[in-house]
């Protein structure tokens, strides 16, 4: 993808970071790497133009980002529904709802709109959308290098290369693209820790989250002769662990490790009646699709969906049904 194919936006992107003194830096519901590597990236450069900044993403953040700079600007939701700001920077996120409408359409105030989801609804008023890029972070690089490449630190080099770093599963996944190898080694260059991001936020697993993996790869089933596969994480099993749910971050992937499966759904009670399914697409079928006729959204190869239930047997059996319909 072209570095100019953005450049107006980006100037409009930083005009409005000029002109506005407080602005929230917003992103999706349980931020994963990507979307907390370009919250941070733009803060710790709001932050050095002397803004006042804010960083909130609802749900739950893993402890692990808590030690990447730009931490320290991440504010407790209630805070942040109080700060009064004039610009809104929302980052990986296709839609206002999965920011809990942190983020809000372009209306009554600016808002820039960052991401990299095919399915954005473009709600910003400037709106830097490109569904082939491989991350959020990678866009937040080129608007860097495109507008203030002077403001670029090893600090913001670290948390552009999580973002690419963790949105490829560790440069394993389909997305991995001559871009991403591209921008991940100028960020080396920048100072980006290639080998600590990678031990810490992919490697290094805790004790009681390996105990969790074990129950959880127990559960695994097999469907549709072996082109499906399912797996749970319940209330019990992070109890037996001492877990919580952010632990299964990642599991569903290991579905995706057996030859003969091409889609995998991981189970998790996220609430009592209610059940959060992450989906997953080996190679061309679009688990998007199927996220989005529950109500849910994502990628081609990696979507998720919640369903009203408490009952996973039948989560899972119309989950398969959906499974069974895309291999027909
Ligand atoms: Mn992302």
């Amino acid at each position: 993808m072209s570095g100019e194919r953005f450049e107006k936006e980006f100037s409009e992107m930083m005009a409005l970071m000029e002109r506005h003194g407080s602005v929230l830096v917003t992103g999706h519901i349980d931020p994963d790497g990507d979307c907390i590597g370009s919250m941070f990236a733009i803060a710790l450069m709001l932050e050095e133009m002397g803004k006042t900044v804010m960083c909130y993403a609802p749900g739950e953040i893993s402890e692990l980002f808590l030690k990447l700079p730009g931490a320290s600007m991440l504010a407790r939701r209630e805070d942040a529904s109080n700060f009064k700001h004039d610009l809104i920077i929302a980052v990986d996120s296709p839609n206002t709802a999965r920011t809990e409408h942190f983020a809000r359409p372009c209306e009554n105030e600016d808002v820039i709109n960052i991401d990299h989801h095919p399915t954005n609804e473009m709600y910003g008023c400037v709106n830097i959308v490109d569904g082939d890029a491989a991350a959020t972070t990678v866009l937040v690089y080129r608007f860097f290098m495109s507008s203030a490449p002077d403001r670029m630190t090893s600090d913001i080099a670290d948390c552009l290369y999580l973002g690419i770093l963790m949105d490829t599963g560790g440069f394993r996944f389909r997305n991995v693209d001559s871009e991403a190898l591209r921008v991940s080694s100028e960020l080396l260059d920048l100072g980006a820790r290639a080998f600590d991001l990678a031990h810490e936020y992919i490697y290094m697993k805790k004790f009681s989250t390996l105990k969790l993996l074990g129950l959880v790869l127990d559960s695994l089933r097999l469907h549709l002769d072996g082109r499906a596969a399912t797996m749970e994480v319940t209330s019990e099993m992070l109890e037996k662990s001492g877990t919580t749910l952010k632990d299964s971050e990642g599991f569903v992937d290991y579905g995706a490790a057996l030859d003969d499966v091409e889609l995998v759904a991981l189970f998790r009670e996220t609430a009592p009646g209610e059940i959060r399914v992450s989906l997953r697409s080996k190679n061309h079928y679009d688990v998007s699709a199927l996220a989005e006729r529950f109500g849910g959204g994502g990628h081609v190869r990696a979507a998720g969906l919640t369903l009203e239930t408490a009952d996973l047997a039948s989560a899972r059996e119309t989950i398969v049904k959906g499974f069974k319909e895309m291999l027909d």
